[in-house]
């Protein structure tokens, strides 16, 4: 108890001005720090340091499905931190890495072989971007350096990531810094069309032409790769259309173009399977991946590769380095303690089955919104959905900040971006709680309008 009282206090009293915060208003979050401040946090549920419960409708930042301070994996971290806190990345291993990796290809779709390990998923893309150039020039092919992305992708803050994404503020400051020869798809997201689908769209599957149009426009010989989330996360769940991803697949098939799925959010059970290739019926020749892995708890990410792109590297001579990339803290043992536990969780406990429960549970409560005021669009696909406001007049993007902050007044931890409210409970959930997110989030719509 005196513990409890101590970080309640501690979080009370904190002094803000030093910390610069990330993707943050610093000057309107640090005027009223402390009802944003959080103190705790066990299963579902987070602790402000006022003492209020918020249910974490987002899994953390999408990361913690399977609740916070979970027994094993808090045991699991314990124990390592004694057994092997650090192990040396390169030129060594420890062997929950090695153990760790043929679990996760074993997880992956049917086709995959190897994992590199990073500790992002900034660091996952840039990683995958590289090793797709790279691959290219081993093959014979080092004319093929361009990258595609699309419009709205978010693929993290490395320069590869903002190169490649598609979102326009996280680009603007640093044009200068953009690699060159890149380019971008559509986004697939058009509301005249799609409006209120539950799951996938109808409409849209045509958008992935667009490929064909940038190949004949650049030539298929100049392009390595084209990388994608099978779901749009951060843009605000923009859910592929019917047929668009299997579509993307055999254009880059025709043209020798890798396909790398950015499965940072979708990875590990957000949509049902263990990857948004398995929903969607799609093999990639990579997928990124971070977040969900550890649940959170310690930071790691990677990149899944087919045996063809390791095995384009295994040339040469014995005992030379094949790809000049790594981090010190890739495959840490922390992390890969973290991860094993993760994954025995999942299993112990079904979660992928349960986030396939919960689905139609959460898309039938969150459709119902439709005809509330200003509501423009909800949308849904596995466990996860975003609510769009129509814009208040010159006020972009205060109709999400007044709904996510009444949602904190009513114990609800939604996540707002431009217009947005999106949700993406843990899978730890009852059908009470999901039903309780959702109208707590009809209620604040209401009193904002
Ligand atoms: N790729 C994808 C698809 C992501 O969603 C990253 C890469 C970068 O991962 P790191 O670990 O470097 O942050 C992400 C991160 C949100 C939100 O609420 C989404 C992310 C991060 C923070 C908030 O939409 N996605």
């Amino acid at each position: 108890m005196k513990h409890e009282t101590a970080v309640m206090e501690q979080a009370m009293s904190v002094r803000t001005e030093a910390y610069w915060m990330p993707f943050t208003h610093n000057r309107y979050f640090k005027k009223n720090p402390q009802s944003r401040i959080l103190a705790r946090a066990e299963g579902a549920y987070y602790t402000t340091a006022e003492g209020k419960r918020l249910f974490d409708c987002v899994s953390g930042m999408w990361c913690c499905p399977l609740g916070h301070g979970h027994p094993r994996i808090a045991e699991a971290v314990a124990r390592q931190v004694k057994e092997l806190d650090y192990s040396p990345a390169f030129q060594m291993g420890h062997p929950k890495i090695f153990s760790l990796a043929e679990r996760i290809v074993q997880l992956a779709p049917a086709g995959m072989g190897q994992v590199f390990f990073a500790n992002s998923g900034s660091e996952a893309v840039d990683t995958a971007l590289k090793i797709a150039v790279a691959y290219h020039r081993m093959k014979g092919e080092a004319a093929r350096t361009r990258l595609i992305g699309r419009e709205r992708g978010y693929h993290g803050v490395g320069i590869g990531g903002i190169s490649v994404g598609g979102i326009a503020p996280n680009r603007r400051m640093f044009s200068p810094l953009l690699l060159s020869g890149v380019d971008h798809l559509p986004h697939t997201y058009n509301p005249a069309e799609m409006a209120f689908s539950r799951g996938q769209p109808k409409w849209g599957a045509h958008l992935a032409e667009e490929l064909e149009r940038l190949v004949a426009l650049h030539d298929a010989s100049t392009i390595a790769a084209v990388i994608v989330e099978p779901m749009q996360g951060s843009a605000g769940v923009i859910v592929p259309p019917a047929g668009y991803l299997e579509r993307l697949r055999a254009i880059c098939d025709k043209y020798g173009i890798l396909l790398i799925f950015d499965e940072v959010i979708t990875g590990f059970g957000r949509l049902g399977e263990p990857f948004g290739a398995q929903r969607f019926g799609v093999t990639p020749d990579m997928i990124t991946f971070a977040k969900i892995v550890t649940n959170g708890v310690i930071p790691m990410g990677g990149v899944i590769v087919k045996p063809a792109i390791y095995d384009a590297f295994m040339t040469g001579p014995e005992i030379a380095v094949e790809l000049f990339h790594g981090y010190t803290y890739s495959g840490h043992p922390m992390a890969a303690a973290a991860a094993h536990a993760t994954l025995d969780a999942i299993e112990e406990e079904g979660s992928f089955k349960r986030a396939r429960e919960l689905e139609p549970v959460l898309e039938q409560a969150v459709h119902s919104l439709k005809g509330e005021p200003g509501v423009a669009d909800v949308r849904n696909i596995g466990l996860t959905a975003a609510v769009e406001f129509e814009p208040l007049q010159g006020r972009p993007g205060l109709r999400a900040l007044k709904v996510f902050e009444r949602g904190m007044e009513e114990g609800m931890l939604y996540r707002f971006t431009g217009e947005t409210i999106a949700m993406a409970p843990p899978f730890i959930s009852t059908q009470a709680e999901i039903g309780r997110m959702v109208e707590v989030l009809r209620g604040a719509i209401r009193a904002t309008h």
